[in-house]
């Protein structure tokens, strides 16, 4: 069993009704077992700013599918809650769904990178992060608290 953390978020059709889909979808992968979800939080869009505020969140799962593996399974489950994949960078989308973690694994392949690259630097990661894994350590041997101190709130809001 590995343990996974999957950064869930989304910015259109109904970013809430994604996610909860999400979660529910997550939890029916094979071999694989939803533990436990942060609040869902708003957050202002990273990137082009001509786009809606979006709807995040953390999940940790169980699973005992490899890496990429997971990544097909998430990668489905995108597709089936109509993600188009455009050529504008960090553009809205109805589900983007990214290994934050996976164990303390170190992966670069063509298809992964693992941790994600940007989770050091982003509020609607971290946070809700620590909120789930509040003594989690990196790979990198870095405490998460003492990351979070270096990434400003930015407007993250915990929705009701
Ligand atoms: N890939 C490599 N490593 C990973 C990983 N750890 N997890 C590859 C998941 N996928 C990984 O992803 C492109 C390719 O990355 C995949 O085919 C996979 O093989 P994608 O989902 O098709 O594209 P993307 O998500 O548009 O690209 P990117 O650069 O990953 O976008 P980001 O960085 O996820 O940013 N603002 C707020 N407030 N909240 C957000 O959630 N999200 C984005 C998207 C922009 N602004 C945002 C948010
Ligand atoms: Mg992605």
């Amino acid at each position: 069993m590995t343990k996974v953390y999957i950064g869930l978020g989304a910015n259109l059709n109904a970013p809430v009704e994604q996610l909860k889909r999400a979660l529910d979808a997550l939890n029916r992968i094979s071999d694989t077992q939803l533990l436990t979800c942060s609040q869902f939080y708003g957050s202002k869009p990273m990137g082009p700013q001509d786009q809606p505020d979006y709807v995040n969140a953390v999940a940790c799962l169980d699973t005992e599918l490899d890496a990429h593996a997971l990544l097909d399974a998430l990668q489905t489950i995108e597709l089936e809650q109509g993600r188009e994949r455009k050529d504008e960078r960090w553009g809205a989308r109805t589900l983007d769904l990214d290994i934050l973690l996976f164990g303390n694994q170190v992966i670069d392949t063509e298809r992964l990178t693992v941790p994600h690259y940007g989770l050091c630097q982003r509020e609607f990661v971290v946070y809700p992060l620590l909120e789930i894994a509040p003594v989690l350590v990196l790979p990198s041997g870095e405490p998460l608290a003492e990351i979070c101190k270096n990434v400003p709130l930015n407007d993250l809001t915990p929705l009701k």
